[in-house]
């Protein structure tokens, strides 16, 4: 089963089945067109404003000066076993590996979205999914002669997880993920939705980039996927779960993770069906809240599947990087960065990303509804 894929697949009619294409296509042009209606309607300043914002990026942001460590949790240097834990480990969770990691601060909690909101405001960012995607970019990524998408799907919008009345087949992400025009942190469903109220809640349809951002104007910068792991094992060795080794459905709820079938049925045994606000659960050994599940988290390294082989010596690794490129046999033409911890939408049937040694990779373009971050310094 295929875990990754990136919006490019959502949009390009060649990979989907045609009836599904029928139906996502007419869906998305609709959205496309009152997504349109609704743009012409902007006033001369708002237009105006937007083609400031659009050009802000990660070069002319500036540190905001704030060199507290309010919220953050040191985490002491040491030295793990970074990988597989279980069967349940994946080809590129293997081999486990000596990492030595120096110490480092890192967020308590998933960023959120009064705090990304704090940073928008100062900077005037606009963020990746609040941009039109540029076709000579995106065909870069994507086999050669992949033919272009209507034009009404490339605007502005990010994928929104949009659970189906009936089982289906876990191969077939297109199932539950809509690419929707107008979706972004601040509209998280779409037009009319809004984060009122969802101050406390991890931000979401943020990029790569994004991410990258926010951490630059906080003076910080995104962990390591080897700094993120060595964190959420919380000071525990060699196990399965930030929280330990009790199976993630025994006992009380350990995270917010999919509780029922997925997609179609969610029990919410953990009273959250979709994204909970931070620190709703028991933070790990180090103190830090969800470390697994509520939203998936951006590290800094390129993904590699066969980046552990290439690392793997009996003295260690110090402070790894991770690759200089990246390769995900899924999508070879795809550079991915890796996320990490699972998310609202992770349970035993799909990706188990709640253990501490699952791998997840995106494209950096790339905005979801259960995609977020936090920083480290
Ligand atoms: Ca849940
Ligand atoms: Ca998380």
């Amino acid at each position: 089963m295929k875990l990754s894929f990136t919006f490019k697949n959502i949009i390009l009619p060649i990979r989907m089945k045609l009836q599904n294409t029928i139906c996502l296509l007419i869906a998305l042009i609709s959205f496309a067109v009152i997504s349109s209606c609704s743009q012409d309607k902007k006033s001369t300043t708002e237009k105006l404003a937007a083609s400031v914002a659009d050009q802000i990026t990660i070069e002319n942001i500036s540190f905001n000066g704030d060199t507290s460590k309010a919220e953050m949790v040191m985490i002491p240097g040491g030295v793990y076993m970074m990988g597989a834990d279980n069967q349940q480990a994946s080809e590129d969770e293997y081999p486990k590996h000596k990492v030595m990691i120096d110490t480092f601060w890192i967020d308590q909690h998933e960023v959120t979205n009064d705090q990304f909101a704090e940073f928008v405001a100062s900077t005037g960012y606009l963020t990746t999914a609040e941009r039109k995607p540029d076709w000579e970019e995106l065909k870069k990524q994507l086999p050669p002669d992949t033919p272009k998408p209507d034009e009404s799907l490339l605007v502005a919008a990010s994928l929104v997880f949009t659970p189906p009345t009936q089982k289906v087949d876990l191969n077939d992400y297109s199932q539950w993920w809509s690419w929707v025009p107008g979706a972004s942190w601040k509209t998280p469903e779409g037009p009319g939705s809004d984060i009122n109220g969802k101050g406390n809640y991890p931000v979401v349809h943020v990029s790569w980039d994004d991410a990258m951002a926010y951490c630059k104007w906080a003076g910080k910068r995104l962990p390591t996927e080897a700094e993120w792991e060595y964190a959420s094992r919380g000071g525990l060795i060699n196990n399965v779960y930030p929280w330990g080794n009790e199976h993630v459905n025994i006992g009380k709820p350990k995270a917010n993770t999919w509780e029922g079938n997925f997609p179609n049925v969610n029990i919410a045994l953990d009273k959250f069906t979709g994204i909970a606000p931070v620190k709703s659960f028991a933070p790990n050994g180090y103190d830090l809240y969800d470390m697994a599940g509520n939203v998936w988290e951006w590290c800094s390294d390129w993904y590699r599947n066969d980046y552990y082989k290439s690392v793997n010596n009996p003295a260690g690794i110090k402070n790894p990087k991770g690759p200089s490129d990246s390769y995900d046999p899924d999508e070879p033409y795809t550079p991915k960065r890796v996320s990490r911890g699972g998310s609202f939408m992770c349970n035993e049937s799909y990706c188990s990303g709640y253990r501490a040694a699952r791998r997840m990779k995106s494209s950096p373009d790339s905005g979801m509804s259960n995609l977020g971050f936090r920083c480290v310094k």
